[in-house]
């Protein structure tokens, strides 16, 4: 018998290893290295463990998407400026069908039109905008509680 993996994967798109060195503006002074220790520790508290990603290349995202089929339960992902253009990335998501929350530092719907789709949004089952890094960590318990039957996917 399978049982369900106690891990989630944490994926960041392009230009997100630039966070907190530029723009603090939109999207605050904390770095990369905070948003996965962030998730790490929300996720342990629910006995769950993280493998964190980023990658500036679709293709590595998409590999990494594959792979989590094999051991993880399910999604964190700020997929970046692909989130705005990535039918590739949306494929990858719904064809390995885990649970996938979308997360986004600044509230997309209040800057440029071009940011306002999301080619994820239908496909995923959380959604947290214009948080701030905070978001990251509501994401993810919002996802561990679809994954242990406490809320609806
Ligand atoms: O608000 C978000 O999290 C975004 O996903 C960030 C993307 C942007 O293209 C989306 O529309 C919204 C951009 C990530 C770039 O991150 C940077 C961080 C610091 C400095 C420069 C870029």
């Amino acid at each position: 018998m399978t049982s369900t993996p106690h891990r989630l994967l944490l994926l960041n798109g392009p230009n997100l290893n630039l966070l907190g060195t530029r723009e603090p503006d939109v999207y605050g002074r904390e770095t990369l290295a905070d948003v996965e220790a962030l998730v790490s520790r929300t996720a342990a508290a629910s006995g769950f463990e993280v493998r964190a990603l980023q990658s500036n290349h679709e293709g590595v995202l998409i590999d990494a998407i594959h792979a989590a089929r094999e051991d993880c339960a399910g999604i964190v992902i700020n997929p970046g400026g692909l989130t705005h253009t990535s039918v590739s990335l949306r494929d990858a998501l719904s064809g390995v069908a885990l649970p996938v929350a979308e997360v986004h530092i600044s509230d997309v719907y209040a800057r440029e039109e071009f940011r306002h789709h999301s080619y994820i949004r239908d496909i995923a089952a959380v959604h947290v905008i214009g948080e701030g890094v905070p978001g990251y960590a509501r994401a993810t318990t919002l996802l561990i509680d679809i994954l242990t039957g406490q809320a609806d996917g």
